[in-house]
């Protein structure tokens, strides 16, 4: 006999354990995903490769493909009625929508994280942090809570198969672009206790904190576990951290010369990506200077909107061995 078992959606997915309000705000990012998937498909047939000729609220050269994306994703949600107001990566200010004070989220985003990777053909990535605004609260405000706070967390991984990654709050859930339908693919993502990789980008190891050093050597040389482990390292946060996830291992930017704070923003970076790693069994942590106490990145209270962080996210065996001063106190 045929068995057939019918495929669930994204929607039916998030609406059936989490509601129809989120589910609603979640498809619309999903849906505006699948057209800036179109667009990165055949962006070297058409004049939208390449720099725009202007630079974002973090100094970076826009792309032409950033520009896109911002432009996609903050229209769906300006016309989500569930969405009170979007804080963008491209964008210096959050972009509140008028004739939406009571809607109950904000969505906080990076359009298209590694897009200097795309002229290369390396995966990029859509990341939004969705936080709820509680009644009275300012948007920018809501925007502003602790990374515990999120409602969701997803990001969408523009790779040779399109998977969208999300969280409510009970596990992390695997989707695949079909047809323009986003489909289960893996319901309670896992990561490995243990993984074979590390990834850091080691052109910049010299500004390491000593001890951040020699935990890294320990991997290499397998002092510290007894094996040896593995590097990688592709420049798209995106596909290091969608590998760390599904193999396992360590993802960390600690702080540099170039980036004493680290590189990765709190909110729209790390905040969701530190959500969907916990969820599957993982965590995430700062990585400090020497002598400074690590912190759960989901505890981090945000004192502005692209503030960036320093950052460890992986398995539990790997943020557990980081030095003693960074996370003894946050191992469970
Ligand atoms: P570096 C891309 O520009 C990005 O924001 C992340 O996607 C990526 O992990 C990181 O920067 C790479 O930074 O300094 O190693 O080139």
């Amino acid at each position: 006999m045929l068995r057939f078992t019918m495929p669930v959606t994204l929607q039916h997915h998030v609406q059936q354990h989490h509601g129809a309000e989120l589910a609603s705000v979640i498809q619309a990012i999903a849906e505006a995903s699948v057209l800036i998937e179109r667009s990165l498909r055949t962006a070297a047939l058409s004049d939208i490769l390449g720099a725009q000729g202007s630079t974002n609220v973090q100094g970076e050269q826009q792309q032409k493909l950033d520009v896109l994306a911002n432009d996609l994703l903050t229209e769906v949600m300006r016309q989500h009625p569930a969405v009170a107001a979007a804080i963008s990566e491209e964008d210096e200010d959050a972009i509140v929508f008028t004739g939406k004070r009571d809607a109950a989220f904000v969505a906080i985003y990076d359009p298209l994280d590694g897009s200097s990777n795309i002229d290369v053909n390396v995966n990029v990535g859509t990341i939004v942090s969705i936080q709820r605004v509680a009644s009275g609260i300012e948007p920018t405000a809501a925007a502003l809570q602790a990374g515990s706070a999120q409602a969701g967390a997803l990001y969408v991984n523009y790779g040779p198969a399109t998977m969208l990654v999300y969280t409510a709050g009970r596990g992390t859930h695997s989707f695949t672009l079909s047809n323009g339908e986003y489909l289960l693919s893996t319901e309670g993502l896992t990561i490995p206790p243990q993984g074979p990789y590390y990834s850091v980008n080691e052109g910049n190891a010299d500004d390491f904190p000593a001890d951040i050093r020699d935990y890294l050597q320990s991997l290499r040389s397998g002092g510290l576990f007894g094996t040896r482990y593995g590097a990688r390292y592709i420049g798209s946060f995106i596909a290091d951290l969608h590998r760390t996830l599904l193999k396992g291992g360590v993802f960390l930017y600690p702080p540099t010369v170039k980036a004493p704070n680290g590189k990765l923003r709190l909110l729209y970076e790390a905040n969701p990506l530190a959500m969907l790693v916990e969820q599957a069994g993982g965590m995430a942590v700062t990585v400090p200077m020497a002598g400074m106490p690590a912190e759960r990145i989901l505890d981090l209270l945000p004192q502005a909107l692209h503030q960036r962080t320093t950052l460890a996210i992986g398995g539990p065996v790997e943020i557990g061995a980081l030095p003693a001063r960074a996370t003894r106190h946050l191992v469970a």
